[in-house]
């Protein structure tokens, strides 16, 4: 069985985050500013790093990710408290006690910056996507290119993670994962993984990242350079879950018709069909739905055409939910940050 990823080396330097985020700020990479390293005992010491920083500060656990392992703090009165209850937190769940300390940005972006590298030393970005429509850590809508972020800024950190992947000589597909706020990027954590997001870059870039994630760990060479890459349009994807549309609850079942849109640009990634049985102990996403257009407002109307002609009947789904988020006015500005779905659904049903 020969695995197809990136080398064990690379996934266990990025599965901590103090290392991860110490082999990026040695690269060069710009990150969240926080205490240098794993976080001491001492008392004395954690107020004094975090009155450096700055209220508010968060505490990460290096084990965790995925919003997993973290505690806002605003005071210096609940500090040293916080930190002991996530150290005690992160060694049951991680079987790691480490935490760090960053600045909490309070209202950010979600972009991550795709890159692909072969054992050669080549490595490649292909631009980025924002995934900041997201629900409890869940993304829910991703697109790519990221609305108003300027190009030179694009360029700038998609330079800085191919001369990291080049550095920590990484192979294969992965995600630089930043937090994007007042014009400036901040690394938080790397996927060393293909993401269920990642169509909506293939459509913007017509590189297939699962064959090319293959051939790289097959030893093969990339067969592109960056100056090959060009990116065109906008992709948006919506996850198509299982689930009540607004409140959310699992929907498992037998699925009694299945019917996929189609047309220009129109991609459907899934593996139901009529009379399959969504299963009620996994994942409840059950499919993607993707879209490109030459310009953010054809792949929008594209999306909602698409959401329109899809037909799932017999369990609920979030169609509902997409289909009033494709004609939200700030949604179709572009632009919200991550907390903007979560508001959004509060203003909806103020009950829950
Ligand atoms: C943060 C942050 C604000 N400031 N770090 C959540 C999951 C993990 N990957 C990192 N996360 C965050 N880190 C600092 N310094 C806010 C979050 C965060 C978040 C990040 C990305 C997408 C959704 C999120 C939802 C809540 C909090």
């Amino acid at each position: 069985f020969q695995f197809i990823g990136p080398t064990p080396e690379s996934i266990r330097i990025m599965g901590d985050k103090v290392s991860a985020k110490q082999a990026m700020i040695k690269a060069g990479v710009p990150c969240v500013p926080g205490s240098d390293g794993e976080l001491p005992d001492d008392p004395v010491q954690i107020r004094r790093i975090a009155k450096a920083v700055g209220y508010p500060v968060i505490i990460k656990a290096a084990g965790g990710g995925g919003g997993r392992g973290m505690r806002v703090v605003h005071t210096e009165a609940a500090l040293v408290n916080a930190v002991q209850m996530t150290k005690a937190e992160a060694a049951a769940a991680f079987g790691n006690p480490a935490v760090y300390m960053e600045k909490y940005l309070q209202n950010p972006r979600h972009i991550e910056i795709q890159v692909l590298a072969d054992k050669f030393k080549n490595a490649v970005y292909l631009g980025e996507r924002d995934c900041s429509m997201q629900r409890r850590h869940q993304k829910v809508i991703e697109e790519a290119p990221a609305p108003g972020i300027p190009r030179r800024l694009i360029e700038r950190i998609g330079e800085r993670c191919v001369a990291a992947c080049k550095k920590i000589g990484y192979r294969g597909a992965g995600t630089f994962e930043f937090l994007f706020e007042n014009g400036e990027f901040y690394f938080i954590e790397m996927n060393t993984r293909v993401q269920v997001e990642h169509p909506v870059t293939e459509m913007i870039s017509g590189v297939d990242i699962v064959k090319t994630q293959i051939m790289v760990a097959a030893d093969e060479k990339l067969p592109f350079t960056q100056r090959q890459i060009e990116l065109r349009g906008h992709a948006i994807e919506c996850r198509i879950n299982a689930e009540d549309a607004y409140k959310f609850t699992p929907s498992p079942g037998r699925i009694t018709t299945w019917h996929a849109p189609g047309g220009p640009g129109v991609r459907v990634d899934s593996h139901i069909y009529t009379n399959y049985f969504v299963p009620p102990n996994y994942d409840s996403m059950i499919g993607k739905l993707i879209v490109h257009g030459d310009t953010r407002e054809q792949a929008l109307a594209r999306m909602r055409t698409a959401l329109l002609e899809t037909v799932v009947e017999g369990i609920n789904t979030n169609i509902p939910l997409h289909k009033d988020l494709m004609v939200d006015a700030k949604f179709m500005e572009g632009g919200t940050n991550i907390h903007y779905l979560e508001e959004w659904l509060q203003l909806r049903n103020p009950k829950r």
